[in-house]
């Protein structure tokens, strides 16, 4: 069976490449470090032979990342990370690259979701770039004899990373991965910043309702829930944390919010966003404690924070009250409303970008000087979970400062000598 690739998959594909190429284009002016990596990649060609399947979220920062292996030298296959987060258009333009084949379609069911994993697998990847851990997973479960062939991968985000570590606890991971979501270049931007605006931004324009003077409680105080919090309050929300981490729950209480178990927080809540990455975060005994009309979204990386099959079988009716909103009615009346059928709301809402330009050139520039470095070292990275270098992190950092011309100091011989010495005392 051969998967059709996006062009294949349209009615109009010469009209979406335009679009999709357009949004490629904006993005790219503001993508600094992925400009500075590809003019080295273009001189130096350090993916010359190589073959880079990708699962992300195929849309217009993505494309940029894309469109630089191959301009490294790679032939890249890609789909997407999550059926709804793909924009069909920079798809169609990212497939109309000579060194690059398109999957990704939006809205796919998950037999085509897999199949579109599976079709970039066809390619003989030696090298995976993924986001969420599936591409990784299809090929150890059903392409195990590409595995010898693998130089290695890198994940994108927590939840991949987790599933990743899960795997090399088990002895299963069998070639070498680099966590880019733990860089500080990462996920002190992205999962902050990035799912902090994206999230708000998604949901304000899906509901067009106000976080002013609302209670909103945000579920996980990780990086990407401290993000979500920040701008929520930012924009005038009442705050209501929830946690399972003593910590992590005492450093919420200690910036200023409200901090309440869930059962609690269901009742006070006019909005709810989960940031967890674990399943049944909101579950029956919540529903049958909130007010009418609440929104609930999810920016999460899979769909099982809202236990939705549960709210299904309350609901006495169900529809779509707008686009992106879908609204399950109780049998007392009360209405709670689900944004982007409870997938990330960040990327999978009808609206949404994914995060701001600016925090994806720092990821994926992470990515890109990772690929490298999994070519540059070829065999010295063994199977399982790889701490990305700190020097490609402060490489890429320095990249990104030059960029916006901010000049940082440098130590001296002397605080260095000081630094690494335990002699000194008072
Ligand atoms: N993410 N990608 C985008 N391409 O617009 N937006 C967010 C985009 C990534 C982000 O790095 C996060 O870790 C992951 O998506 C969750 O799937």
């Amino acid at each position: 069976m051969s998967q059709p690739t996006i062009t294949e998959q349209l009615e109009s594909p010469a009209e979406a490449r335009e679009t999709g190429r357009r949004k490629i284009e904006w993005a790219r002016q503001h993508m600094p470090i992925m400009n500075s990596i590809a003019e080295e990649f273009g001189d130096e060609r350090p993916l010359d032979g190589e073959v880079v399947a990708m699962a992300m979220h195929v849309e217009a920062k993505t494309a940029v990342l894309t469109e630089v292996l191959a301009e490294a030298g790679a032939e890249v296959a890609i789909t997407g990370c999550n059926p709804l987060s793909t924009h069909d258009d920079v798809s169609a333009a990212l497939d109309a690259n000579d060194s690059i084949t398109c999957y990704a379609k939006r809205g796919v069911d998950d037999d085509a979701y897999y199949a579109a994993i599976e079709a970039t697998i066809e390619h003989d990847p030696t090298i995976t770039v993924d986001d969420g851990g599936d591409l990784v997973m299809a090929i150890h479960d059903d392409y195990p004899e590409l595995i010898d062939s693998i130089l290695g991968g890198c994940e994108e985000t927590t939840t991949g990373v987790h599933r990743l570590r899960a795997m090399d606890d088990d002895g299963a991971l069998k070639y070498p991965m680099f966590a880019v979501n733990d860089t500080p270049m990462k996920r002190l931007f992205d999962n902050v910043h990035g799912t902090g605006e994206a999230s708000l931004s998604s949901i304000a324009m899906t509901t067009n309702l106000s976080f002013a003077g609302k209670n909103v409680v945000v579920a996980g105080y990780g990086y990407c829930g401290k993000g979500v919090a920040m701008k929520a309050k930012g924009q005038n929300a009442h705050v209501i944390v929830t946690e399972v981490e003593p910590r992590r729950a005492l450093e919420a209480h200690m910036e200023g919010y409200e901090v309440a178990p869930m059962a609690e927080a269901a009742e006070e809540g006019d909005i709810f966003i989960t940031t967890t990455g674990n399943r049944d975060v909101i579950v029956e005994e919540h529903f049958e404690r909130m007010g009418d009309g609440v929104v609930l979204a999810n920016a999460g990386h899979f769909n099982v924070e809202i236990d939705l099959d549960a709210l299904d079988d309350l609901a006495v009716g169900r529809r779509e009250v707008r686009d992106g909103v879908e609204e399950f009615e109780l049998s007392d009346g009360r209405r709670i409303n689900v944004l982007a059928d409870g997938r990330l709301v960040n990327l999978a809402a009808p609206v949404a970008l994914g995060h701001p330009v600016e925090v994806m050139d720092q990821s994926f520039g992470i990515q890109a000087v990772c690929v490298r470095e999994l070519v540059d070292n070829e065999g010295s990275y063994g199977p399982g979970v790889h701490e990305v270098p700190d020097e490609l992190d402060r490489e890429v950092a320095e990249i990104k400062l030059d960029a916006e011309g901010i000049e940082f100091d440098a130590l001296s011989d002397e605080q260095v000598e000081y630094m690494g010495s335990w002699q000194h005392g008072t």
